[in-house]
């Protein structure tokens, strides 16, 4: 039931064309609280990020359960809908179908699939990215459809243009992925301009929703996206970038200063992590259920 509503929250922002959502990056609890905190309607649980809060490279080295461990604190953190991505679904349909399942039983509003080869790599890291075959790749789609129906939004994701393959085959997958049953389109670019992505929602005009990931064209102002009817930005690894320069900005200054007192007034107090995680409601429960008067 909760899974369900949270699916449904999920299509509400995802896949809306009136208006433009944001699903911000989450990587563990933490974050997750924070993104929701902050007024976020929506959390991207992150390949990149998840496996960067891991110690992995974002290349499939994290395990579909360890993946799917990392989804379950983020979904328990938040009441936030979780859209994860998925990554190729680890390996064919029936790995795929198998992942959407266990996403599904852990909270999840919804699963990213692309279609890239397993093992994959980072759309940013390299330029060897071979794209699964399309007919391959629409059986993983048609798959999850078929085993998890409703209970999951199920956004395609093409990698089409990093691979460098160009518009017209982008287009065409979009095509094929909507026909298998995708409720929205993930149209992926590593260009430091949004032009590419804004001429793919030119031609497909809206067929089904689309989304977007502004990493590397992060100057382009979101009325761009607003006039182009993109349904939904996701900002996908904003917080573990922030974490990784704000600790290793009081990781050099300790070692450096060996004191604490001119790093205190720049990090949260403890009664800012007490109250993150609600310590309050733990007392008043002790109270209630150790200790009844
Ligand atoms: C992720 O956040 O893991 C993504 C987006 O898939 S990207 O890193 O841009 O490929
Ligand atoms: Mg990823």
């Amino acid at each position: 039931e909760l899974d369900l509503s949270r699916a449904d929250a999920l299509r509400r922002e995802v896949c809306c064309s009136d208006s433009l959502s944001f699903l911000m990056e989450a990587h563990d609890g933490l974050s997750a609280a924070i993104a929701e905190r902050a007024g976020f309607k929506g959390l991207w649980a992150s390949g990149l990020s998840i496996a960067c809060s891991l110690g992995y490279r974002d290349a499939n080295e994290a395990s579909w359960s360890e993946l799917v461990d990392a989804v379950e604190r983020i979904v328990d953190s938040s009441r936030l809908p979780v859209l994860v991505d998925g990554d190729g679904g680890f390996g064919n349909f029936n790995n795929a179908r198998l992942l959407a399942r266990k996403l599904r039983e852990r909270g999840a509003g919804g699963v990213a699939l692309e279609d890239s080869c397993f093992p994959k790599m980072n759309s940013f890291v390299g330029n060897r990215h071979p794209l699964a075959d399309i007919e391959e790749f629409c059986g993983r789609l048609r798959a999850v459809k078929d085993t998890i129906g409703k209970d999951l939004v199920v956004v395609a994701r093409t990698e089409a243009l990093i691979a460098g393959h160009g518009m017209h085959e982008a287009i065409s997958r979009a095509h094929a992925y909507a026909e298998a049953g995708a409720d929205a389109i993930l149209i992926h670019s590593r260009s430091s301009s949004a032009d590419e992505v804004l001429s793919f929602a030119r031609i497909w005009q809206n067929r089904s929703p689309v989304v977007i990931v502004p990493t590397r064209y992060y100057r382009t102002p979101t009325s761009a996206y607003r006039g182009a009817r993109i349904s939904t930005v996701i900002w996908a690894n904003h917080s573990m970038r922030a974490a990784i320069a704000a600790m290793r900005q009081v990781c050099d200054r300790l070692v450096a200063e060996e004191n604490a007192a001119t790093i205190e007034p720049d990090i949260a107090t403890l009664e800012e992590v007490f109250d993150m995680f609600d310590y309050d409601e733990l007392a008043r429960a002790e109270t209630h259920y150790l200790h009844p008067i």
